[in-house]
């Protein structure tokens, strides 16, 4: 999620329909997982290892939910709720989770989470219920990790417990664009980092223990001492590889290019510097000292904006993916799976492209892997194989199907009236004075107003059920834009926070 840092994140509503939309030359396709669930921005999706077959999904605004891994699954149960500790929208919000690799005896598990006055990350512990397995204490929450944020993107939010039994925690650079104060390269901040932590023990005024090994203890220099790896912008999602031990990094880009890591300790990855294997900063830059991505792809014509990095595959249902690193574009809706094995140059394939958001990866305790959809479902990868079923709706004459759209396609609905409101937060200091929303080619263009807390907004009121495209327009760029689908009647909030600006 890009949260992800993307050009124009929108908010959308819960249960918008966003089918996957298969294409017949795929061999992958993705399957609704549960069919009965939706759920309200799921940003993560984790399993607790404790010997149960349930999975834990996290929504951005403060909730986990916790139900059996079946297809058939009815109904979620909240875990946890801790929306009055949240502050959501754009890449703000509860944005991951990690049970601790004892969690059947200790119920330990761990949130990363952004949090107001003063807008900050928070990385702190629960504890399960002791009587009932499927709810937590909200009031056991203790603190390990406070890190203030200067501006509302890039916020990282990965958990991880390493196979070493240490906590693993991404951090991205602080936000705004082109990482206004260094942060990425200044080992003297939190941000723009993978720190590393050893929850089971504390030390001094921490909850926590530097581990004995970590890049910069005992320095005195002021580095941080929890510092795993540095120079990286957005790590969103990390993972590690439970055959190798290897982590794999999706480091998400500024304007141009995503990135893959495989990140090792006290390895500087490069950003500001560069955005993947570019100079970005400056230009010519210098490069020595640098580590390069193993791969990127480009913002190009087929959507690209922000990766989301997913997981190598160890499950058994694909065998010719065993051994890949698997993982996605948040925009353009691509999965890839890419083969590397440290040595030889990567090679990248494309899986299949499907029509939703991804915002996270996830693996249930026999490594298969799903995805979040921004939009509420979680999916599952499937072979794309013609066998009949057993539906009432045998092979029918194929219908043509619209390919110049990447729209979801919709059957006519009842129209219904909505309001949408559009807040722009323009985190480079420019100022959005116009924005247009176009209802099948006509636009309308509403002027920028100005809400309680200085924030330029706009309001689409009133309009019809369907699919929108939203273009704003920055002043000192040209436009980027961005579909979305409003629901049925509600009354929904858009967050729009404009970052990378595409240039047409
Ligand atoms: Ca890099």
């Amino acid at each position: 999620m890009k949260f992800f840092s993307i050009a124009i994140i929108f908010f959308l509503a819960l249960n918008v329909s966003c089918a996957a939309n298969a294409q017949q030359n795929q061999q992958y396709i993705l399957q609704d997982a549960f069919p009965n669930l939706s759920f309200n921005n799921p940003v993560d999706l984790q399993h607790a290892n404790d010997g149960t077959n349930r999975l834990f999904v996290v929504s951005q605004h403060g909730l986990i939910y916790v139900f059996e891994n079946i297809s058939e699954a009815s109904s979620a149960k909240t875990f946890l709720d801790i929306r009055d500790k949240v502050i959501a929208g754009g890449e703000l919000g509860l944005l991951g989770l990690a049970f601790h690799p004892d969690y059947e005896n200790n119920g330990y598990f761990y949130v990363n989470y952004t949090a107001s006055n003063p807008l900050r990350s928070v990385v702190a512990r629960y504890s399960a219920s002791i009587t009932n397995p499927n709810s937590a204490y909200k009031k056991s929450e203790r603190i390990l990790f406070q890190v203030n944020q200067p501006y509302r993107n890039h916020n990282g939010g990965q958990l991880a417990f390493g196979p070493d039994g240490y906590l693993y925690i991404a951090l991205g650079d602080g936000g705004s664009a082109g990482d206004p104060q260094n942060n990425g390269q200044n080992q003297s901040s939190f941000l723009g980092k993978i720190l590393r932590i050893d929850v089971n023990c504390t030390s001094g005024n921490r909850n926590y223990c530097i581990p004995p090994d970590n890049p910069f203890v005992g320095n005195t220099k002021g580095f941080k001492e929890e510092i795993y790896a540095y120079g990286l912008r957005n790590p969103w999602r990390f993972s590690f590889d439970p055959a190798t031990g290897w982590l794999w990094a999706g480091d998400v880009g500024q304007g141009l290019w995503e990135e893959i890591d495989t990140i090792e300790k006290g390895k500087n990855y490069g950003w500001r510097i560069m955005e993947g294997n570019h100079c970005y900063h400056d230009s010519p830059c210098n490069t020595s000292g640098l580590t390069l991505p193993i791969w990127e792809y480009g913002h190009d014509n087929q959507g690209g904006c922000s990766v989301t990095g997913g997981y190598v595959y160890r499950g058994e249902k694909f065998p010719g993916l065993y051994g890949k690193y698997l993982y996605g574009d948040y925009c353009s809706g691509r999965i890839w799976a890419l083969k590397y094995d440290g040595v030889n140059p990567a090679t990248n394939t494309l899986l299949l492209t499907e029509n939703i958001n991804i915002s996270s990866f996830g693996i249930d305790k026999d490594n298969e892997v799903y995805l979040c959809d921004l939009n509420g479902k979680i999916y599952k990868l499937a072979i794309n194989t013609p066998t009949p079923t057993t539906t009432p709706n045998p092979s029918l004459t194929p219908t043509p199907i619209p390919t110049t759209s990447t729209m979801p396609t919709q059957s006519p609905t009842p129209i219904k009236k909505g309001k949408i409101f559009g807040y722009v937060v323009d985190v480079k200091g420019g100022t959005v004075e116009s924005a247009k929303v176009k209802l099948r080619g006509k636009a309308t263009e509403i002027n920028k107003k100005t809400s309680s807390d200085g924030a330029g907004f706009f309001e689409f009121a009133d309009l019809e059920t369907d699919i929108y495209k939203i273009i704003t327009k920055k002043k000192e760029y040209k436009k980027s834009n961005q579909t979305i689908t409003l629901d049925d009647g509600e009354e929904e909030e858009i967050t729009i926070e404009i970052e990378k600006i595409v240039e047409v």
